[in-house]
């Protein structure tokens, strides 16, 4: 570990949770309605990190195919007991409390096991002496007469096997006075059990603190200067600093956490929607940690890569409420990609569309694809409300490309009338123009809509970046951009995608 790159997973990566076991680092998050749910990533030097797997491979799993946007999968922990891999999380307005397990993190992963008795979001999971299994979590009802009410910090010990609970669910503490104390972790060191947690919100307010005991049952006695870490009120890069998980390396503590990284001004926005950062803790004389402010440190250069089709499916791929194994024609090859529209287009729950993040906040994605064999194109979608598209239909001889920009209530198009044959798409997310202090720099980027057919390019249309990022979309997701299919069966090149920190 010579350098910590910040983001350490760039694009759409909220709630890290990190295990270090079989002489590697695993990290897992959040995927809310997507599919499938809880990517894995692998790394043995904290640096290099490669998605080795998903936990959730079908909408039933899940119980995610009617999922509430935004509801589904949250905050999963992962942990490492007796030999195997634990993955505990809540399927919020879904399946909810639920905890899978594996013998290889890569998979494959059960079917997991529900927990009824844990009413609440962001469960944790640690073992006690007895080897008894303790899950603490956030008191949050998300059903019923009390929804939106909140319990503070709460535990329970259970049964891992059959999902009952083995005690009365107890309640710990209510963080240090901030909203939505959450995101709790349970870590024993040096003869204490400490027990950080998220509080602030999620959004430009959110912290870490910690707490101790000499019992992972409490009580808990607050540290000395909590928040430990916040990016509150501060000009730095990456706000919104919080909901960490703990980690020993042969370097010392480090924390795994969930920032953004706005653009604008004094109000800023965040294309990419909650990445992944990490940042070091020091544990001070009196046993309580210190942790370091998350520096800015982007993977230096471009990212350039092509979207292979090839089976299996990269774990990289994204569908919303149904696996990308359902949206993937049967006639599809590694270099071409073939849709079967079903007459819905990007604002159905389930539209035919499979994606990736966008991971850079400069970020060119272009596609290939031939309208003659059905309606389809290019989208940029943050929710079924906030899309950018780019669609291509044959009409009176022509291949007819319609830019669409979607966000809730609002629906503006542009047309352009291209010859017949193949055309590329291209969205691509560009730094606002000119320096100065006017509405034009207020924003995180501009999104360009361009169509080129027969060594002819238009630009359909520019439009602020602002509406599809994590602050205007009001979404705890982030941008996941690719193609989708209306009617017929459109066919798509690989997607190409470049990307760097300009
Ligand atoms: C996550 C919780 C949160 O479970 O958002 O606002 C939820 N706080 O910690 C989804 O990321």
């Amino acid at each position: 570990m010579t350098s910590l790159h910040n983001p350490l997973l760039p694009g759409f990566h909220p709630d890290p949770s990190i295990v270090a076991a079989d002489g590697a680092y695993y990290l897992v998050n959040s995927t809310f309605e997507y599919l499938p749910g809880i990517p894995v990533h692998r790394s043995t030097d904290l640096e290099n990190w490669e998605q080795v797997g998903n936990v959730i491979l079908t909408p039933e799993v899940g119980g995610l195919r009617e999922v509430a946007t935004n509801g589904g999968v949250w905050a999963p922990t992962i942990r490492h007991h007796d030999g195997r891999f634990h993955i505990i999380v809540t399927i919020a307005m879904g399946r909810g409390c639920v905890v899978f397990s594996a013998s290889d993190p890569a998979g494959p992963w059960d079917d997991g096991v529900l927990l009824p008795g844990i009413e609440g979001i962001d469960p944790d999971l640690a073992w006690d002496d007895a080897g008894t299994a303790i899950v603490t979590y956030s008191g949050l009802v998300l059903s019923g007469d009390g929804i939106g009410t909140h319990h503070g910090i709460r535990q329970a010990d259970v049964d891992l096997a059959t999902g009952e609970l083995l005690s009365e669910t107890r309640q710990l503490w209510s963080g240090s006075g901030f909203m939505f104390p959450e995101g709790p972790h349970l870590y024993r060191r040096d003869g204490f059990w400490y027990l950080l947690i998220a509080e602030g919100g999620t959004e430009r307010g959110h912290g870490v603190s910690v707490a101790r005991g000499a019992d992972p049952r409490g009580p808990f006695l607050p540290g000395p200067a909590n928040p430990i870490l916040s990016a509150r009120s501060t000009d730095r890069p990456v706000q919104n600093t919080g909901h960490a998980d703990l980690v020993e390396t042969p370097e010392g503590s480090l924390l795994v956490l969930l920032g953004v990284r706005p653009r604008g001004m004094t109000r800023a926005f965040s294309a990419l929607g909650r990445e992944t950062f990490v940042t070091r803790v020091h544990w001070g004389e009196d046993g309580w940690p210190v942790a370091e402010p998350v520096q800015l440190a982007p993977r230096p250069g471009e990212t350039a890569a092509t979207w292979s089709y090839a089976a299996p499916l990269d774990p990289a791929w994204l569908a919303v409420r149904r696996s990308p194994a359902e949206v993937v024609g049967a006639e599809t090859t590694p270099e071409r990609l073939v849709l079967h529209g079903e007459g819905t287009d990007m604002t159905a729950a389930s539209p035919v569309f499979l994606g990736r993040r966008q991971t850079n906040q400069t970020a060119a994605v272009t596609v290939v694809t031939d309208a003659a064999a059905g309606v389809g194109g290019l989208a940029v979608r943050y929710d079924e409300e906030n899309v950018y598209s780019l669609r291509a239909e044959t009409r009176d001889a022509q291949t007819v490309v319609t830019a669409e920009a979607r966000i809730p209530g609002v629906v503006q198009r542009w047309e352009a009338s291209l010859p017949l044959g193949p055309v590329e798409l291209e969205l691509a997310a560009v730094r606002p123009g000119a320096d100065g202090f006017g509405p034009a720099q207020m924003t995180s980027d501009i999104v360009r809509f361009i169509a080129r057919s027969a060594g002819r390019e238009q630009v359909l249309a520019e439009v602020d970046g602002r509406y599809l990022s994590a602050e205007t979309a009001a979404s705890f997701t982030g941008r996941v951009i690719g193609v989708f299919a209306v009617t017929g069966s459109p066919a798509f090149d690989p997607i190409r995608y470049r990307g760097s920190e300009d």
